[in-house]
């Protein structure tokens, strides 16, 4: 399941597999208008596998999708609620919402970077902290939004643990989104668990003609 698409100035594409030999992918990406110029983006992982951890994913995305102005913070707890006769979730929030900065937020096994383009090779500029707990079932005590600069051009990445996490270096960031994701999930996807990646940037604002 490849997507893509442009919200405003932000370019975004998002790819996904299901473990293996099984028909569903429990592994589900988010991309949400969230008014003025933000673009929420959610990663989900549904514990496990198959059509009860997709059926997980689809109520936090449909969560999201209802409640996308509010808070990070909010929309953490909502799905929550939404999910506690789910086997649960694992969860991360990304807001562009303007071109300098993100937000973030995440409960659980979802790993949320900012790339960016150094002389040698592409190096991780911010790292969002992985706070322990499953959507669903147990919160954690403290789940405060944390906000990172970023810069034109700085790549937004989000990956599932169906990923390996050593892509870092391999990546082209003078590619599109949706080659950078797709070559992470060809390269870099698990044998034993859904796969999912998704990928943003700002491509920064044109001045209007004076
Ligand atoms: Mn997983």
């Amino acid at each position: 399941m490849h997507d893509n698409g442009l919200s405003g100035a932000i370019e975004w594409a998002s790819a996904a597999r299901a473990l293996p030999g099984q028909r569903v992918c429990g592994d589900r990406a988010v991309v949400l208008d969230a008014g003025g110029e933000s673009v929420l983006f959610a990663a989900l992982d549904g514990l496990g596998h198959g059509p009860a951890a997709a059926e997980a994913s689809d109520r936090a995305a449909q969560v999201l999708s209802d409640n996308r102005a509010e808070p990070l913070d909010v929309l953490v707890v909502l799905c929550h609620r939404a999910l506690a006769d789910t086997r649960g979730a694992a969860l991360s929030l990304s807001l562009f919402d303007t071109g300098d900065r993100v937000q973030w937020l995440g409960v659980g096994n979802v790993e949320t970077r900012i790339v960016a383009a150094a002389p040698a090779k592409p190096t991780i500029r911010a790292t969002a902290l992985l706070t322990a707990g499953i959507v669903g079932y147990r919160l954690p005590q403290n789940i405060s939004t944390q906000t990172v600069p970023v810069r034109v051009g700085d790549l937004l990445l989000m990956t599932t643990d169906g990923i390996v996490s050593d892509y870092i270096e391999t990546i082209d960031l003078s590619r599109p989104t949706a080659e950078i994701a797709a070559a992470i999930l060809e390269r870099h996807a698990k044998d034993t668990d859904d796969a999912l990646v998704l990928a943003a940037r700002h491509r920064g604002h044109t001045t209007p003609a004076q």
